[in-house]
């Protein structure tokens, strides 16, 4: 049986200069045989949330695919002017009538325990849904978050979290006090599984036309982090985050993964860096969600790479 997910994305891919992970997710959950797409939510964080709308139904149209695109939150819950003002010119028809929050609570909670939901952005319109439902937390039948970095930090003070998390560290709290059936997959598996040059000009040259889309695009966003990160010891590839989240759906086994009492921190220099207790020892909180420990990146890039050279 398919799983069932709604998918809710920042996607950026087809805004010049931005980041394009989103965009291979989106594309592996349309195309993975393994998952039904119901539902495309759009949230701030790496473009603006117009944009992101925009965008989405611009790659669905590529992939030759009809999904609603319900927008979404326009920033996160607390500090809106951290939203990103990357606007791309609309083309074409907008979203679906209706907010995120609503669309997420409606679906979890007409089809109970069936609905995987995949979080690929900040959590703002997870922790909405959760707000206006507290029901949906249960309902939901389980919680795939890309975000968190659990076992590293990053070394750049002023994001010293994962962006994600780090864009609404309050939703993320929110999260995660939910009691849902949560799954974190965060940098520190994400940052091993790199798309090279070579694979993006391999993708770039494929048959199908999507794939050849995002090969191109891959190109470009390699030659965009070499320029604007210099020393950077990783030139010529880039880290497939949020595809990772998609993949981990269906593949779990892809990935080690190991329980964890996992809080963010609001305040301070620390502010979205997330700590995870993975001792459990006497006394220490019960573990709130797993998080993804360890990766087959090999197996994971001939995933990816088969199903979208074929988009
Ligand atoms: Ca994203």
């Amino acid at each position: 049986m398919r799983t069932r997910i709604a998918l809710d994305t920042d996607v950026a891919m087809g805004a010049p200069g931005s980041d394009i992970d989103d965009g291979f997710a989106i594309a592996l959950a349309a195309a993975d045989p393994d998952i039904q797409l119901e539902l495309i939510t759009t949230v701030a964080g790496n473009t603006d949330v117009r944009s992101a709308s925009a965008l989405a139904l611009n790659l669905l149209q590529r992939l030759d695919r009809a999904v609603p695109v319900v927008q979404g939150a326009a920033g996160p819950l607390m500090d809106p002017w951290r939203a990103c003002a990357t606007t791309v010119a609309d083309t074409g028809p907008g979203p679906a009538p209706g907010r995120a929050a609503v669309a997420i609570a409606d679906l979890v909670l007409d089809n109970p325990g069936q609905i995987t939901l995949v979080a690929i952005g900040p959590l703002t319109n997870i922790a909405t849904a959760m707000l206006l439902e507290p029901r949906v937390a249960a309902a939901a039948q389980r919680i795939v978050i890309m975000g968190g970095y659990f076992f590293g930090h990053q070394n750049d003070v002023r994001v010293p979290g994962e962006f994600n998390v780090w864009a609404d560290p309050e939703a993320a709290r929110i999260v995660l006090g939910s009691g849902a059936d949560l799954s974190f997959v965060g940098l520190d598996v994400t940052y091993r599984v790199r798309m090279s040059q070579e694979q993006a000009a391999s993708l770039a040259r494929s048959q199908g036309a999507f794939g050849a889309y995002a090969g191109r695009c891959a190109l470009g966003w390699i030659d965009i982090l070499r320029e604007r990160y210099p020393h950077s010891k990783e030139h010529g590839s880039f880290a497939l985050h949020d595809p990772l989240a998609v993949a981990a759906v269906t593949r779990p086994q892809l990935l080690q993964w190991q329980d964890a009492h996992v809080e963010v921190a609001l305040d301070g220099v620390a502010r979205g860096i997330t700590i995870a207790d993975t001792l459990g020892t006497r006394g220490a909180p019960a573990a709130n969600c797993r998080i993804a420990s360890g990766v087959d990146a090999p197996a994971f890039l001939d995933h990816l790479m088969t199903t979208i050279s074929a988009c």
